[in-house]
């Protein structure tokens, strides 16, 4: 039995990572020293992974960006745009595939599954050549050897790297990169070659994209190449892996496939691969390597239910190694440096560190009989016992009400199409109303205010003064604009998430926890522990400040609750229906009392709705009733004449409209600019109802849109919705921008506005 990972956070405890490219990028770190610092990484990683009791060590997970985008690099799938910047010099033609040049755009970014990790999308049309480059991963895999470990290189199997991929610029819109599939395979015989010669025994394909739905003809094609890379004579011996979930009907096709070994997720996401298992004869002759550590959550593991697993799957294979559920590269690095959390409550959490050791101690309880791992036992279930009978984790009064909570609290007191009149008399707004979606430039000074109060320079009072002058500041601009619907600006809140978290009972704040999101941007997602409660309100204030500066409308802004969910690590010990009704209702309150102070429009962000749609579509209708009604839950407890307005970023919006409408929120503001309004007609399509604000200023570019082009986006918006329920606003919160772009943008946008009002018939 040996104890092993898939993958290992990459950025170092200080982030190390992070600062050495973004100075390589800066000019101030020379390729040779980012170089020197990556590999000492990789070193410290093994190192750690191995004194703690890990038998056999990843290597070629490390990415200076993203693993996908090594994967088009080692298939020599450089799109046509990036090969010059390629030539010249390999690592800066690395990061303008990641990042863009002046002159060339960058691969599109998206999920990874559904985790909160982005990789670049492959780019493939009928001219791609494929071409093996196999430098990194036997480069890696050779420090890795050099330590005397044991070493298997993890490389993204073919059928994902395919199934990911979108078809290139110029490449027929229903191009299927999987038709590529003869041409890419002589490229992986080559990379299983080369790594066999550089010394690996083993070689781990991830497959993750076979524990989603797939047509007859995808899992065809996964038997195809498991059966052609099997036959090779000059290769390793092959594990293939699937994590976060079930194979189902994929599973009897890599059991029959003449590899080595098979690596299945074993946590709650993928219970059923157990009984799946069994039914298909188990894996006689393979290898196994059990999930049973969950891989991207951070609660310290049940030993004893998962040795209780990994029995069972001893009779199911010819051998059994235990591993996490996927790479650790989704949760963070070490609990053990968090002291500001309670000393009781850290023993509950486990992060990349402490999951490796319950890995080891796991493998080692398997191979020598519970006896060997007595200690580690009775520690574990004395913390599992203080998680579960905590006060944190069950607050009668917080359950209680979350118990009594009907259908009629979910639903507003008037419909929709009753309502809107009352709220447009109410809010006296014009045709076309404007309105920006909450956030303004975050400055160097609010930062540094931020920075002043943490370390003490400035108190509270100073910090408060502060921030209101920046509200004051912003709503004067917003009057001077002429928008319509204000909003405060946010400048008190870092992230959006955190802000909120931070206030709630229930939630912990980490100070290290630093996940990577996208290349060098990481997150420090909140832990969901505990029952939610709001011991005060948590907005009111600023936005009653905002509104006394002025007598037009100001938008009141909150994170919705998926979005409190999704971007935080949730509780495992309840479903997430439970813990979204809990959060939903802290949030109710919040909106009620926006109300009560005075505010008349109210909006709740729910970016991560879409996003956090389940990998398979058996379980769309279950997540997104649950979903929905945490929303409707937040908004329903105001006046029928108050308006409530939600967000949502990213554009990808066809599959969810009715989950949308389902929201019974009266305005929706959306992205759509790069789209060209793509949105508005999706929605037009659905017969959408209600009032919307496609976006018309794309606020991920420094470029500001002229008053004539947001005119033409809005004439095209137009054609979608009627102008009674058309809104005029930006793609999504103006945080990142900077002051003259985000003032010359908005006041182009007020003018193509008034533009358009004027072309309107007369009603
Ligand atoms: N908040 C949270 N999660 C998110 C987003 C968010 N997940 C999805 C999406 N937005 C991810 N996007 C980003 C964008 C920017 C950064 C991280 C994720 C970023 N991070 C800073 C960095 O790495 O330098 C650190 C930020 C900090 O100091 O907290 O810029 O909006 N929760
Ligand atoms: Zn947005």
């Amino acid at each position: 039995v040996r104890a092993t990972v898939y993958g290992y956070p990459r950025q170092g405890q200080g982030r190390e990572l992070k600062k050495a490219i973004e100075g390589y990028w800066k000019g101030r770190v020379t390729a040779a020293a980012l170089q020197d610092t990556a590999a000492e990484l990789r070193r410290a990683n093994w190192r750690q992974l191995a004194d703690t009791g890990v038998h056999e060590v990843p290597t070629g997970d490390f990415s200076y960006y993203d693993h996908v985008l090594d994967t088009t690099v080692m298939v020599g799938a450089i799109p046509q745009r990036h090969r010059a910047a390629v030539e010249a010099d390999a690592l800066d033609g690395y990061f303008a595939m990641a990042r863009g040049t002046q002159d060339v755009a960058p691969l599109e970014m998206t999920k990874w599954f559904d985790t909160n990790y982005h990789y670049l999308v492959p780019e493939l049309g009928p001219n791609t050549v494929f071409a093996a480059d196999t430098a990194k991963q036997v480069a890696e895999l050779k420090e890795a050897l050099a330590l005397s470990l044991t070493a298997r290189p993890v490389v993204v199997g073919p059928v994902t790297y395919l199934l990911l991929a979108k078809p290139a610029p110029g490449a027929p819109a229903d191009f299927e990169p999987l038709t590529l599939l003869d041409r890419l395979l002589p490229v992986y015989a080559e990379v299983l070659a080369d790594l066999r010669a550089a010394g690996a025994e083993w070689v781990q394909l991830d497959e993750p994209v076979l524990v989603q739905d797939r047509t007859r003809a995808e899992l065809d094609a996964a038997a195809r190449v498991y059966r052609d890379l099997g036959a090779l004579t000059d290769r390793p011996r092959l594990l293939v892996a699937s994590y976060f979930g079930r194979l189902g009907e994929a599973l009897p096709v890599l059991a029959q496939a003449p590899v080595e070994g098979l690596a299945l997720d074993f946590t709650a996401a993928g219970a059923a691969n157990l009984d799946d298992l069994a039914a298909v004869g188990g894996l006689p002759g393979k290898r196994l390597i059990a999930g049973v550590v969950d891989g991207r959550n951070i609660w310290i593991n049940d030993l004893s239910k998962s040795l209780s697993t990994l029995g069972t799957l001893l009779g199911l294979a010819d051998r059994v190694d235990v591993a996490a559920s996927c790479s650790l590269l989704h949760v963070p690095l070490d609990a053990s440096v968090e002291r500001d959390i309670d000393p009781q409550i850290r023993r509950w959490l486990a992060f990349a560190r402490q999951k490796t050791a319950e890995i080891v101690t796991l493998a080692k309880g398997l191979a020598q009989g519970t006896d060997a791992i007595t200690g580690e036992l009775s520690a574990n279930r004395a913390d599992l016992a203080s998680r579960a009978s905590s006060p944190i984790t069950h607050d009668p009064a917080v359950r209680s009400r979350a118990a009594a909570v009907t259908e009629a609290d979910t639903r507003r007191s008037q419909p929709y199409a009753e309502r809107t009149a009352a709220q447009r008399g109410h809010l006296g707004l014009p045709l076309l109303p404007t309105t920006t979606i909450g956030s303004f430039p975050q400055t160097a000074e609010l930062r540094t205010a931020r920075a002043d109060l943490r370390a003490g320079r400035i108190d509270t009072t100073g910090y408060e003064e502060r921030i209101k002058a920046e509200i004051a500041e912003v709503i004067s601009f917003q009057e001077k604009a002429g928008l319509d619907v204000l909003v405060h600006g946010e400048p008190e809140r870092n992230d959006m998430v955190q802000y909120f978290a931070e206030q709630l009972t229930g939630y912990l704040a980490t100070q290290h926890g630093w996940v990577q999101s996208y290349g060098t941007r990481y997150v420090r997602p909140p832990v969901l522990a505990g029952d939610i409660t709001r011991p005060e309100p948590m907005t009111v204030r600023w936005t009653t400040y905002a509104q006394s500066l002025t007598s037009r409308p100001v938008k009141g802004m909150l994170t919705g609750p998926v979005t409190m969910l999704a971007w935080s690590f949730v509780r495992d010990d309840q479903p997430l229906a439970d813990t979204a009704r809990q959060v939903a209702l802290a949030l109710r309150d919040e909106v009620n009392d926006l109300e009560a102070g005075g505010t008349s429009v109210i909006q709740v962000d729910e970016p991560a709705l879409r996003e956090t749609l389940p990998l398979r579509a058996a379980d769309h209708a279950a997540y997104l009733a649950w979903a929905t009604e945490a929303f409707r839950l937040t908004t329903s407890g105001v006046r029928p004449d108050t308006q409530i307005h939600t967000h949502m970023c990213y554009a990808e919006f066809g599959d969810i409209v009715q989950a949308i409408d389902d929201l019974d929120a009266d305005v929706i503001s959306l992205e759509a600019a790069r789209s060209r309004m793509q949105v508005a007609r999706e929605l037009a399509a659905h017969g959408y109802p209600r009032e919307a604000g496609p976006g018309i200023y794309d606020i991920h570019s420094p470029r500001v849109p002229g008053t004539v082009e947001a005119a033409e986006l809005l004439r095209t918006g137009l054609k979608a919705i009627p102008a009674e329920r058309l809104w005029v606003n930006p793609d999504c919160g103006l945080k990142t921008r900077g002051w003259p772009e985000t003032r010359a943008a908005l006041e182009n946008l007020v003018a193509a506005a008034r533009t358009i009002r004027a072309e309107l018939p007369a009603s």
